[in-house]
């Protein structure tokens, strides 16, 4: 694990975005864990949070030409992103994202911000059974955008609709990486290292053992 995929566990719990419990997923699964990028929610948080995207996403070494955030977690992430690529890495890079509803008065359409177009980082927030991201390119597909990599903060690494990882079926069926800030397995050592956390790490380790793949 890098420093920064530390530091960010760090940030993340500091800020209760990752919380241990007991939740039910979208997909219905049963988690003893639930990362919640909603509750980023100060400036200050917002602001290191995007520089935390920058960074994975400057490392990837992926090149790409606009950023876009599926509405709705993915705007403010996207946002973030692109003005800590700008303060952090001299990049000025377009973004936008969509509206769910579509307009049909005013500007009409429903991207806002750049037009759509070149090789897209969609930028959300995590990837547990891969139906979320599926919508997302289906929102992209009659664009004149080209997804070149969908970037998020936690990559659950669990299975899909088949064995593979939801992650694998992704890169698979649309032909593009994924790159994440941290994976589960990044969060479960840090679990197990820290005393205060050690207790979370079985149910972790139990919910791994049934949906989780390497
Ligand atoms: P999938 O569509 O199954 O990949 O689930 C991804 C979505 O689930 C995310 O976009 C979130 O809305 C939500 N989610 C979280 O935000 N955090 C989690 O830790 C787990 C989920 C989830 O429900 O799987």
């Amino acid at each position: 694990m890098f420093d920064y995929q530390r530091e960010f566990i760090e940030f993340a719990l500091q800020q209760e975005v990752i919380r241990f419990g007991e939740f039910t997923l979208k997909s219905g699964r049963k988690s003893p864990y639930f990362f919640n990028a909603g509750l980023f929610k100060t400036g200050e948080a917002m602001s290191k949070l995007g520089k935390f995207y920058a960074q994975a996403l400057v490392n990837s070494g992926i090149e790409f030409d606009i950023l876009f955030g599926p509405a709705y977690k993915g705007i403010p992430l996207a946002t973030a992103t692109a003005v800590a690529l700008s303060e952090q890495h001299g990049r000025n890079v377009p973004w936008c994202f969509n509206r769910k509803e579509v307009k049909d008065h005013g500007e009409g359409g429903n991207i806002v911000g750049a037009s759509l177009e070149g090789r897209a980082i969609i930028v959300d927030d995590v990837i547990s059974a891969g139906t979320a991201v599926r919508e997302v390119m289906q929102i992209i597909e009659p664009s004149d955008a080209k997804p070149a990599a969908v970037m998020i903060a936690l990559d659950r690494q669990e299975k899909g609709q088949g064995e593979l990882s939801a992650i694998q079926e992704v890169e698979r069926d649309f032909d593009i990486p994924v790159i994440s800030i941290i994976k589960l397995k990044d969060l479960l050592s840090y679990v197990e290292d820290e005393e205060a956390f050690r207790q979370f790490a079985p149910a972790i380790r139990a919910y791994r053992e049934q949906y989780g793949v390497e």
